[in-house]
C-alpha cells in the first residue's frame, strides 16, 4: 500500500492542551507520526510519497469561507492582540446568545470552536493544509485506479465541521477526500469512522446529503467526547435521511460487541454500493488508550482490517486519533496489513 506523508505536520505542536483543569502536553503530539512511520518501515511498507499542492477549491466545497479566513488569520490576530500564550478559545456563543462573528480574536475563537482544548499556533494553518493535501493526494491516486492508499494525516480532521475547529481538528481531511471522489466521477462515497470519538464534523457536513453515507462507531455521547452529537437516532435529514448511521457504545466495550457493530456498518455500506470508501482511521479504540474506553487488543486491529477489505471497495485510509503513542504504529499498521492480507 502506498503511503502519503509529510514532515509539515511538525509545524503544529502546541505546548498546551486544556485537560482536567490544567494545560498539559497535548495527547495529539508529533511523536504519534514518528511511531506510525517507524512501524510502517519495519513492516515492509516502502512507498512513501509527498502530497501534491492542495486544491483549495475542494476545501471550499467542504468548509465555510469565513471559517477558512479565520483559520488563516487567527494566529496573526492573536499575536497582534498582544497575547503571549497559544491561541485558545474561552468564551462561546452558548444557548440564547448571538451567532454573529465578532471582530476581536477572543470572540472569533469562540465563534468558530466546538471544543476549547485545542490551541492554535503560528504553524497550525500550514500543518492543517498539509494534512488535507495528504488526504486529497491519496484520493486522487485511488480515483486513478489504485485499490488502497494510506493518508498519514496529522492533525486529524473528523471533529472539524464546515465552520468549527476543536478536538485537535481544523480541516476535515476525510470529508475533503470524499468530496474529491465525487468531483472526480464517483456517484456515491461511504465514510466509515472507526475512531473512538464520534466524527461530529463529518456527520454534520454530510447530514443533508445522500451522495455520502456516514457510518460511525464510537463512545456514546453520554460518556464520551464530543458529548453533543453521535446518538443512534441521528439518521440524516432532508435528502440525507437514512444516510447517517451511528453506533454509540458504552464504557468497556470489547471487540466482540464492537466487531458486531462493524459488521452491521459494513452491511449498510455494502447495501449503499459506493464507488469509494474512506476510512477515518483512529486507533484510540485500543484497550490502553489514555483518553478512551473501548477494549480492542492489538490483534483486533488486524482482524477488522480484514473485514474492511472484504467489502472489496477502493479504500482510502485517513489517519485520525490514537493516543497510546508507543503502540499507535503497531495498531495502525495492523489495520493496514489486515486489509492487505484480507
Ligand atoms: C480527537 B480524535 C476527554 C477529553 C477529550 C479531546 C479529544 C479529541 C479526540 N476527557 N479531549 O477523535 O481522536
Ligand atoms: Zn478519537
Amino acid at each position: 500500500m502506498r503511503v502519503i506523508c509529510s514532515e509539515d505536520h511538525r509545524k503544529h505542536f502546541p505546548k498546551g492542551e486544556l485537560f482536567g483543569g490544567q494545560l498539559v502536553r497535548p495527547f495529539e503530539c508529533p511523536e504519534r507520526w514518528d511511531f506510525i512511520m517507524g512501524r510502517l518501515k519495519d513492516r515492509g511498507f516502502n512507498t512513501f510519497e509527498a502530497p501534491s499542492p492542495i486544491d483549495m477549491t475542494v476545501v471550499g466545497q467542504i468548509h465555510d469561507a469565513g471559517y477558512l479566513t479565520f483559520l488563516e488569520t487567527s494566529w496573526p490576530l492573536w499575536a497582534a492582540a498582544g497575547f503571549e500564550g497559544e491561541a485558545l478559545p474561552t468564551v462561546i456563543p452558548a444557548r440564547r446568545m448571538q451567532q454573529r462573528e465578532p471582530d476581536h480574536i477572543d470572540g472569533k475563537l469562540g465563534y468558530y470552536c466546538m471544543a476549547i482544548e485545542t490551541a492554535i499556533t503560528p504553524g497550525t494553518w500550514d500543518a492543517a493544509k498539509a494534512s488535507a493535501a495528504i488526504a486529497q493526494t491519496g484520493q486522487k491516486i485511488i480515483s486513478g485506479g489504485e485499490r488502497s492508499v494510506f493518508a498519514l494525516c496529522r492533525p486529524p480532521g473528523h471533529h472539524a465541521a464546515s465552520d468549527l475547529f476543536g478536538g485537535y481538528c481544523f480541516l476535515n481531511n476525510a470529508a475533503i477526500a470524499a468530496q474529491g471522489f465525487l468531483n472526480d466521477g464517483a456517484e456515491r462515497v461511504a465514510i466509515l469512522d472507526v475512531d473512538f470519538h464520534h466524527g461530529n464534523g463529518t456527520q454534520d457536513i454530510f447530514y443533508r446529503r445522500n451522495d455520502v453515507l456516514f457510518v460511525s462507531l464510537h463512545g456514546q455521547p453520554q460518556d464520551a467526547f464530543p458529548h453533543f452529537l453521535g446518538y443512534a437516532d441521528e439518521t440524516g435529514a432532508g435528502d440525507g435521511e437514512g444516510y447517517n448511521v451511528n453506533f454509540p457504545m458504552a464504557p468497556g466495550t470489547p471487540f466482540a460487541e464492537w466487531g458486531a457493530a462493524l459488521e452491521e456498518g459494513c452491511r449498510r455500506i455494502a447495501d449503499y454500493a459506493p464507488d469509494a470508501l474512506v476510512i477515518s482511521l483512529g486507533v484510540d479504540t485500543y484497550e490502553k488508550d489514555p483518553i478512551s474506553f473501548f477494549k480492542l487488543t492489538q490483534e483486533d486491529f488486524t482482524t477488522y482490517g480484514g473485514r474492511i477489505a472484504a467489502m472489496g471497495l477502493p479504500t482510502l485510509f485517513v489517519m485520525e486519533g490514537g493516543y497510546a503513542v508507543e503502540e499507535i504504529g503497531i495498531n495502525t499498521v495492523n489495520v493496514l496489513t489486515g486489509f492487505e492480507n484480507g
